[in-house]
């Protein structure tokens, strides 16, 4: 099937970029986000966030003209679907950018269209957007997982992205893809419209093996993070370097223990297992418990920070780095800003913070008394203690001479790995 006009709902961290990879490759793409001032900046070829290459990627596919930006959909032959999925208060998916992207493509839908939902999603939502167009456009027929084989109008699949923050434009090529069609046909029609773009193979299932398929890629790198992070809550009290444990451990060759750090953030991580939980409440422990562990660390590293020397006598505290994880912009979730709101707790001495990809502090720590954002040289000059909790390159010129006299506390194993 031929694609000439894709429709990109959602400009985000992964809408943007499959947007201006399609239309880097020869495909009309109108991306369509609600936040006016996104679609201003892209419609002026800047992306409104960082990561590697894509100004430039986005600046071609606007100067050609394969790009354009707007506030509602248009008529076309694909929509691919990259809204937020995030949690409820209590941890239950949130739905709703997902029904109103449904919502707003139903009165552009025609005969012969594909819909495509990359956002993640709980088990049951890609066949749940299924029902929300049929309730909508009464005209049209839509492909039933109950009865695959059926005919219908229009075809449905779910194509998760897997692409990692700092490295979108390299995975959203290379990667592998797994996508699952509604109806028995959908799947390879949107295999045919990934085929553009996507040089790694691409796997076909149902789209509810594709949802849990996707939600179970980022439980398992939560439960390895938390056994990690276990070992450092056991490895710290008994003055064992856990960053030594795992790397010897991981010598052997079935074991691959991932990195202890303050936590874990991002909005995929920290949010996905929540969703195969609200599935099965009795039957994840694991994964409930993963996710429990990795959220007490931040708490866990203030408790170090709190019981130093330093800290105790008074001194200022520099704690380098907000976002997730290094070199993007990402605050959700993050757990280093936890560390902060936690440390601030615990002591009443000045919190003295540098995060280069900010010019102001998030709304949770500047409620706060006593903490300031700072350049990092003005930060560390008066510092008694030094905090790492993002290991961004721009701290990597900071060697462990220049911190000499002070305590540090290095959640990233930087300095002490
Ligand atoms: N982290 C650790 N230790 C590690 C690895 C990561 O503490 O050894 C922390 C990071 O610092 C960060 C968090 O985990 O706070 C998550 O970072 P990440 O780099 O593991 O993953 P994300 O959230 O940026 O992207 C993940 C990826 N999923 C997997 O690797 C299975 C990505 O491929 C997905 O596309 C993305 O989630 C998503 O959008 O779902």
């Amino acid at each position: 099937m031929a694609f000439e006009h894709v429709c990109v709902i959602g400009l985000g961290y992964v809408g943007l970029p499959t947007a201006a990879v399609l239309a880097s490759r020869g495909i009309r793409v109108t991306g369509v986000d609600v936040n006016v001032k996104t679609v201003d900046s892209i419609n002026a070829g800047k992306p409104h966030i960082i990561e590697p290459d894509l100004d430039m990627v986005v600046h071609g596919a606007v100067a050609s003209g394969q790009l354009t930006a707007r506030i509602t959909p248009v008529p076309a032959d694909a929509f691919i679907i990259a809204v937020p999925t995030p949690f409820t208060e209590d941890r239950k998916p949130d739905l709703s950018y997902l029904e109103a992207a449904t919502m707003a493509i139903a009165p552009v839908l025609k005969k012969g269209d594909l819909v495509v939902v990359e956002s993640t999603v709980p088990v049951g939502a890609t066949r749940q957007v299924g029902a929300w167009l049929s309730a909508a456009c009464s005209d049209l027929t839509f492909p039933d997982p109950d009865a695959p084989d059926a005919a219908h109008d229009i075809c449905i699949a779910h194509s998760p992205e897997r692409v990692l923050p700092g490295r979108v434009l390299l995975e959203l090529v290379r990667n592998d893809r797994v996508i699952g069609g509604l109806g028995a046909d959908c799947a390879a029609c949107t295999k045919s419209l990934y085929a553009t773009v996507v040089e790694g193979d691409m796997h076909l299932t149902t789209a509810a093996t594709a949802e849990l398929v996707k939600l179970s890629e980022n439980a398992f790198r939560d439960v390895n993070i938390a056994f990690a992070n276990e070992l450092a809550n056991v490895a710290e009290p008994l003055g064992i370097n856990v960053r030594d444990v795992v790397r010897l451990a991981n010598y052997h060759p079935r074991v691959n223990i991932l990195n202890p750090g303050p936590g874990v953030g991002g909005h995929c991580i920290a949010v996905d297992p929540w969703f195969i939980a609200a599935s099965a409440p009795d039957r994840t422990p694991l994964i409930q418990t993963a996710r429990r562990v990795n959220d007490a660390r931040p708490a866990a590293i203030a408790d170090q920070i709190a019981a130093l020397a330093s800290v105790q006598g008074g001194g200022a505290i520099a704690c380098l780095g907000l976002s997730y994880k290094a070199d993007i912009d990402d605050l959700r979730e993050s757990p280093s800003i936890h560390v902060v709101e936690e440390l601030r707790k615990r002591v009443a001495n000045p919190i003295h913070v540098v995060e280069p990809h900010i010019d102001a502090l998030p709304p949770s720590l500047a409620a706060l008394d006593g903490i300031a954002l700072l350049a990092c040289a003005d930060a560390l000059a008066d510092a008694a203690a030094v905090v790492l909790l993002t290991d961004h390159k721009a701290f990597s010129g900071i060697t462990l001479d220049a911190l000499s006299g002070k305590d540090i506390v290095d959640t990233r194993g930087v300095w002490t790995s």
